[in-house]
Parts: structure tokens; sequence; C-alpha cells
């Protein structure tokens, strides 16, 4: 474990002693994501791209055997919040410790012992960011009763009870990616991963080594996906799926999408979400061909189409994740596209290292002369996914 992860660790269990009046059992941490490439394809049973942040969700965790869950963040503040695990209920919660109580009443909904635990937690993922904070949240709880109630469960089963969690509990229709990322990744991989099976493959991806830097452009417009717009996405696409006579868009295959769209009629708006759903499953395939035969920046290209796919096709960007992807081009930049659900968030821009400064420069510039708030700029490294620190 690197120092600065050390001193995470201890901060947060000195904290959890003061809260709780005992040492911790164990720390876990587990990251946010940025998404390569892959978007609004995961309830579509397609295909994902992402890769782990070296920001993480970090948790000091005890169990109990009394049937009490007890939680606190350091980023929220406030007393540490009592709930009974047999009393948790789905959509009673709207603040942040839905996620958590979601996680355990997964577990427990899934026949899993689970009786109660003292959580107390903090973040660096930023928050609102398309960046996957609460999927960092909530994997981190589920890494951690796993360990403790010793229940053998995989990364990719942790995502799925994660996910239900946030569906059912949460009242928030996401699919698997963010889940599977954070419990997942591997450093100096990005995650190939087929959302139908959950078949994982690392992909390399070492850009430094390229001369290459991935940044991160946090516009700072806050995004919920709890709120109407991803779940109109998402229905808009079963329909679509419906009309087409297959289980989920995946099922339409690329060379035959011309004649989907024929069989579609007039529905404008379903051939709209059918065409990025379909082409942006051949963009992952044509990302991971170029990682696999050592083709770094050609994907550059390929990142800009699923922007004007996901502007044009799928409705989910916005001016400033536009302004991201334009400014950052015209000052060239080899890529970029907005990342996570959209509506606000972040954008990725894929640049040569020498030509970094003048790219953020010129993002920053254009958000000054849009009259927009400034956007947070850093670069993205993949890192590991989520683990036991202490
Ligand atoms: C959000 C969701 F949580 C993911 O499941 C995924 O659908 C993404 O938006 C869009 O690709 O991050």
């Amino acid at each position: 474990m690197s120092e600065a992860s050390e001193t995470v660790a201890g901060a947060v269990a000195e904290r959890f002693r003061e809260l709780y009046g005992a040492d911790p059992q164990g720390v876990w941490a587990a990251p946010g994501r940025v998404n390569l490439i892959g978007e609004h394809t995961d309830y579509n049973d397609g295909f994902v791209m992402p890769f782990a942040l070296p920001h993480t969700t970090v948790a000091a965790v005890s169990r109990r055997d009394d049937g009490v869950l007890r939680l606190h963040s350091a980023d929220v503040g406030g007393d540490v919040v009592e709930l009974g695990v047999d009393a948790l209920e789905p959509e009673s919660d709207q603040g942040w410790t839905a996620y958590p109580s979601g996680v355990v009443w997964a577990l427990v909904q899934a026949g899993h012992p689970v009786t109660g635990a003292d959580i107390h937690l903090t973040s660096t993922v930023p928050t609102g960011a398309g960046l996957s904070s609460s999927a960092a949240l909530e994997v981190v709880v589920a890494l951690a009763l796993n360990d403790l109630y010793d229940l053998g469960l995989k990364g990719w089963q942790l995502a799925r009870l994660c996910q239900r969690g946030e569906n059912v509990y949460v009242g928030a229709p996401v699919g698997i990616m963010d889940q599977t990322a954070s419990a997942c990744c591997a450093a100096g991989h990005a995650l190939f991963l087929d959302t139908r099976d959950l078949a994982q493959r690392q992909i390399p991806f070492d850009l430094a080594a390229e001369g290459l830097r991935l940044l991160v452009v946090d516009t700072q417009v806050k995004h919920e996906h709890s709120t109407g717009e991803y779940g109109k996405r998402r229905a808009g696409c079963e329909k679509g799926a419906a009309l087409l006579g297959v289980d989920a868009l995946r099922d339409i295959p690329y060379a035959e999408l011309d004649a989907a769209l024929g069989r579609l009629g007039d529905d404008e708006e379903v051939r709209r979400l059918v065409r990025h759903v379909v082409t942006e499953d051949e963009r992952v395939e044509r990302v991971v061909s170029l990682l696999e035969s050592g083709e770094t920046r050609a994907i550059g290209p390929v990142l800009t189409e699923g922007h004007a796919s996901l502007r044009d096709d799928f409705r989910v960007s916005c001016p400033e994740l536009d302004l991201v992807v334009d400014s950052a081009l015209s000052a060239g930049a080899l890529g970029a596209r907005m990342t996570g659900g959209g509506f606000g968030g972040s954008a990725i821009v894929l640049a040569e290292v020498a030509d970094v400064d003048t790219v953020t420069k010129a993002v920053e510039e254009a958000f000054a002369t849009a009259g927009f708030t400034p956007p947070r700029v850093f670069e993205a490294v993949p890192s590991a996914g989520a683990r036991r620190v202490r």
C-alpha cells in the first residue's frame, strides 16, 4: 500500500475509534471510474470499457451481531445514523445513507446472514461528476461485509448486489457498469466487460508508456440519475428492443442496423436511441481491437465519434460537455467525449503529453468566454479496483 493510502486508512480508523469507541475490524477502499467507451450500453446487455480512478471511497468497518447498522460519513458530517437491519425499506431514505443501507438490504434479501455493522466513510471521488461516487460507496461497503461475514462472493457478484440495492432500495434505474468497474478493475488496465454475462477481459492501458495522457474535465454541472431523463432513455431502448423482437438492443448486429432501423418505421426517437446503442457497441469492439494491436492513438477519433452519437442520437450531452470536446479538439487533442450518464458531469480528453497544457488552457479559456463555472481538470491514471487496505 502507498504511504498516502496508509495515512488515509490510519485517519479513517482513528475517526472510527472516536465515533464508536473501539478499533475497526478493517479498512477497505473502492474507486470511482472513468468510462473510456461504451455509454448507455450496459442496460442494453452491451459492451463497456471503464477503468478505475485513483480516487477512492474508504470505509472503516466492524460487524455487529445485534441487528443494528450505524453509518457515518466524514464528508457529510452530522451525527451517526442508526438503523435496524430488519427495518430497512426500499425507497424509504432519500439521503446518502440509502446507498450503504441498500447494499445491506440487498445482501439480506439474497439470504446472506448480515446482522449489522458500524461504518465510517470518507471519499475523494467527486460527487455528481459522473465518476461513480455512488458505486464506490456501495462497493466499499459490500466488500467490507463480504470479508467480515466470510460470504465468499466474487467481485461481479458484489457488483450485482450493489446494483440491486441501487435499483430497488435507492430507486435509481442504473445499469451494472459502475459497480463492476469499482469492484473488478485492475491498475494499468481498462476493463472490457460484456454486461450480459459479466464476462471480463483486462486490456493493458498504459498511456504514460506511449507518451499520452487522458484528462478528466469535470464540468461542475451536477447530474442526478434518479431523476427522469436517464430512465426515459432506458425505457426508450426497451421499447426499441420490443419493437424489434429481441431481448435487448445488444442482439441487433451492427451489420443489420440499417435493416433494423427500417423496421422501426417513423418512430424517430426510438430510431435514434437504437442507432446510438448499436453503433456504440461496435465502437467498444473497435477500441478493444485498436488497443490490442498497439494502435492507441487511433482510439482518439472513435472516442469523438462516440461523443457525437451521445450528443445527436442519444441526446444526453449538454453545452458544457460539448464545449470541452470542441475546444479540446481544436487545441490538438486526439479525441474527446463525455463519460458516464451525461446531463452534466465529466468529459475525457486524450492528448499527447506535449499538448496537455495547451489543451487544458484552451478548455479553461473557452469556459471563461462562455461564462461557465471553471471546470476541474485532472489526469486519469488507470488504478486498482476495490481492496482491503488494513
Ligand atoms: C451511469 C449509470 F450508472 C451506468 O449504469 C451507465 O448506464 C452510465 O450511466 C451510462 O453509460 O453511470
